[in-house]
């Protein structure tokens, strides 16, 4: 039986690649960090809070990771913990940094400390694209990140390349696009417009604020995505690989698929708020997976459409309660 170590297991990814990893059989263990009140709901959302472990630990504690891989010796760690959101990135640039560019570098420290045959999966994004290079962006794409999280991003996806050529460890930077489900945080656009849209259409919101909707993303689902962190982790060789659907859409064409959905006009109640604006906006985003279809026979199955009915149908249960 395999063990993996999951650092992020409270958040979205963390909870799908939790499930899936324990479908495949394997042991399944979860870095958290210590907060006031524990924050598993994500975990009992997918029914399986009682079926990981749980061990007390935070990337930005070296000793804390290096403890839980010396005493339970993983197969495989999955770094998923990050201050992931993009817009608070700009009010808290040290935090993120520290948290998610140098608790990447602790993690991988602590494996070349402890027995560097562990292998690693580190969470990168499509936002070190940022103000895109080219129109459709692959593995070997420029970076230009805009973004301090974006930035950090940046930092860890080299020191994880870097570890993999210096010291021949099992490193593999997976460079995702958006991905979203219905344990998507609030605070990311997709569920902020799920959840108002439904709240408008039970009478108790009137408005929805939302920033820039003409961005585009190109957005996935959640559950499609941790699937190719594992492939990544079985592949012969440690590699680098592009993860998203190959389709763009605007903030405006996903609002109208929910409320339509709900047989709302989006126009009558989307408003903008220019405080909602970033400093420096990630414009436009579509990804290219043709080496993950290629070498990982990995494709996108879930379309735009069908997640953001399935976010709507999950709210609309959770606010009717
Ligand atoms: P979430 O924000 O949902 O989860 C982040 C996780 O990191 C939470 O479990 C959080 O714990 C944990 N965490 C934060 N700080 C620390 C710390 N100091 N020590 C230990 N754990 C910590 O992110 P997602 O699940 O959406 O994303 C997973 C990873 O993938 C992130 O690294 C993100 O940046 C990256 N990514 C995500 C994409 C997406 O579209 N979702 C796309 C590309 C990359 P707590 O619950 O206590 O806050
Ligand atoms: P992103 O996701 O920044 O791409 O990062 P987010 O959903 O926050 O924003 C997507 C786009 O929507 C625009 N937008 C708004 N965004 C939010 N959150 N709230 C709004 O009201 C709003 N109005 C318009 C944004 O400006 C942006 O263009 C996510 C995170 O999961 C990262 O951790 C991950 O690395 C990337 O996806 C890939």
């Amino acid at each position: 039986m395999k063990t993996a170590l999951i650092t992020g297991i409270t958040g979205q990814d963390g909870a799908y690649i939790a499930e899936y990893l324990l479908n495949k059989g394997y042991n399944v263990l979860g870095l958290i960090r210590r907060l006031s009140a524990r924050n598993i709901e994500r975990l009992n959302y997918l029914k399986i809070a009682g079926d990981v472990k749980l061990i007390d630990g935070d990337i930005t504690d070296l000793s804390s990771i290096i403890r839980v891989l010396k005493k339970d010796k993983p197969d495989e760690v999955y770094n998923l913990a990050a201050q992931s959101f993009v817009g608070t990135s700009w009010q808290q640039p040290i935090l993120t940094s520290d948290v998610t560019a140098i608790g990447a570098l602790n993690v991988l420290e602590s494996i070349r400390l402890t027995d560097p045959s562990i292998k690693f999966y580190q969470a990168s994004t499509s936002e070190m694209f940022g103000k895109i290079k080219e129109m459709v962006q692959c593995e070997n794409t420029p970076f230009h990140p805009r973004s301090p999280y974006g930035v950090s991003k940046l930092y860890a996806h080299w020191m994880t390349v870097n570890y993999r050529e210096s010291f021949n460890m099992f490193a593999c930077s997976g460079i995702l696009f958006n991905h979203e489900s219905p344990i998507r945080g609030l605070e990311f656009v997709t569920r902020k417009v799920t959840n108002s849209a439904v709240r408008i259409k039970l009478g108790l919101q009137d408005k929805l604020y939302l920033g820039n909707i003409d961005a585009k993303r190109d957005w996935g689902h959640a559950k499609d995505y941790v699937k190719a962190m594992y492939l990544m982790l079985q592949h012969d060789k440690p590699e680098d690989f592009v993860i998203a659907t190959g389709r763009t859409s605007s903030v405006r064409d996903m609002c109208k698929i929910a409320f339509d959905y709900l047989g709302l006009n989006y126009e009558d109640y989307v408003k903008i708020d220019k405080n909602l604006f970033r400093p420096a906006e990630v414009e436009i985003l579509i990804g290219k997976p043709v080496k993950a279809e290629k070498y990982l026979g990995w494709k996108a199955e879930i379309t735009l459409e069908d997640m953001i009915k399935e976010m709507v149908d999950a709210d609309m249960k959770r606010v009717k309660g």
